[in-house]
Order: structure tokens, then C-alpha cells, then sequence
């Protein structure tokens, strides 16, 4: 049995612990970040031979430490260095969310984006291109509709491999 070690990112309501849920169901820790106030949820789940072992991250706009939330994520995506990113976009929300997408890919750590949300930018009259978007970043993108836990069987395989693979963001 291999183990891979996973973290989920994205901004406030992004979808991230929808996702959280829908992966691990009942296998779920929730403590406190070492001497935080803020919550530390983490869990497993199978998939294949790989036991996966991810974290859901606190909600962060960016990296740039401005918060508690932004402080504990990047000091986990630097210093723990798991072998993938889930990065959670609200594609109701594209242009913000995609300021810390943009800061995670430069990481260099590998990444696979969940495009989330889509049930609401679709009723919005938005179009998102996904594979242009997919080709601009350099990175899979998997669309998602978490609450109704459409997409995350193709999430769970994208970043597996994205993993496994340990493909890395071309301009980090
Ligand atoms: N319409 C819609 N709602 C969603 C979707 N994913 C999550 N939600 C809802 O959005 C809210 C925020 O989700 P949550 O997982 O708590 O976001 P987090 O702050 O990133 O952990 C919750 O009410 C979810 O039920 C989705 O794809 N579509
Ligand atoms: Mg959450």
C-alpha cells in the first residue's frame, strides 16, 4: 500500500470542504492548526493501492500571509510539501479565485484545478473555457459540481496521477 499526502486550496466558500467531505466521508480529524484557533481538518480515504491522505487547508484570497488562514496555508504548502495541490476555483468567482491558483501553481507543486461551482456560473450565462484555461496555466482541470459530487471520481484520478507523475508547473 502507497501513501500519497494531499492538501486542498482555495479561497473562503470555494467548495474546498464540500469536496473534503465527498472524499473522505466519515474518516475525518478535525483538530486546531499547532497553536491557532483555526481549525485543522484532515483525513483518508483508498483509491487503487494508494491510501491518500489529504488536508483542507483554511479558506486563503492569496499567499501573501495577510490572514491566520493565508499564514497556516502557505506554511503548509512550503513546508510540507504534499505530493499534490487540489486547488478549489469558485467558477462563479473565476478572476478573483484565480489569484491564489496562480500563486499555488508557482509553488511548483503538482496541480490539479478544481473548476467548482460550474452549476452557478452556468446559470449566470457564464461560458468558462476549460481547456483554454487548462493550456494558459499548465495544469488539468477538472470540472466539478461538489454539492452534487459531480466530478470528483475524475478529480480523484487527475490528481493521483498529477501526483504520482509529480509533474510540475513549467514556470516555477
Ligand atoms: N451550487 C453549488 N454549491 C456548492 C458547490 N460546492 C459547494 N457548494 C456549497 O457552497 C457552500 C460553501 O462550500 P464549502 O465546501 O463550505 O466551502 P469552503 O469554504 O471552500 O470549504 C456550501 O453551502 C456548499 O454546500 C457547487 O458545486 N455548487
Ligand atoms: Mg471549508
Amino acid at each position: 500500500m502507497k501513501t500519497l499526502r494531499l492538501a486542498l486550496a482555495g479561497n473562503p466558500n470555494a467548495g474546498k470542504s464540500t469536496i473534503f467531505n465527498a472524499l473522505t466521508g466519515s474518516h475525518q480529524h478535525v483538530g486546531n492548526w499547532p497553536g491557532k484557533t483555526v481549525e485543522q481538518k484532515s483525513g483518508h480515504f483508498q483509491y487503487q493501492d494508494y491510501t491518500i491522505e489529504i488536508v483542507d487547508l483554511p479558506g486563503a484570497y492569496s499567499l501573501a500571509a495577510y490572514s491566520p488562514e493565508e499564514v497556516i496555508a502557505r506554511d503548509y504548502l512550503i513546508n510540507e510539501c504534499p505530493d499534490a495541490v487540489i486547488t478549489v476555483l469558485d467558477a462563479s468567482n473565476l478572476e478573483r479565485n484565480l489569484y491564489l491558483a496562480v500563486q499555488v501553481l508557482e509553488l511548483g507543486i503538482p496541480t490539479v484545478i478544481a473548476l467548482n461551482m460550474t452549476d452557478v456560473a452556468e446559470a449566470r450565462g457564464l461560458k468558462i473555457d476549460d481547456v483554454v484555461l487548462s493550456q494558459t496555466l499548465q495544469t488539468p482541470i477538472i470540472r466539478t459540481v461538489a454539492r452534487e459530487k459531480k466530478g470528483i471520481d475524475d478529480l480523484v484520478q487527475s490528481v493521483v496521477t498529477a501526483a504520482v507523475n509529480g509533474a510540475h508547473y513549467a514556470f516555477a
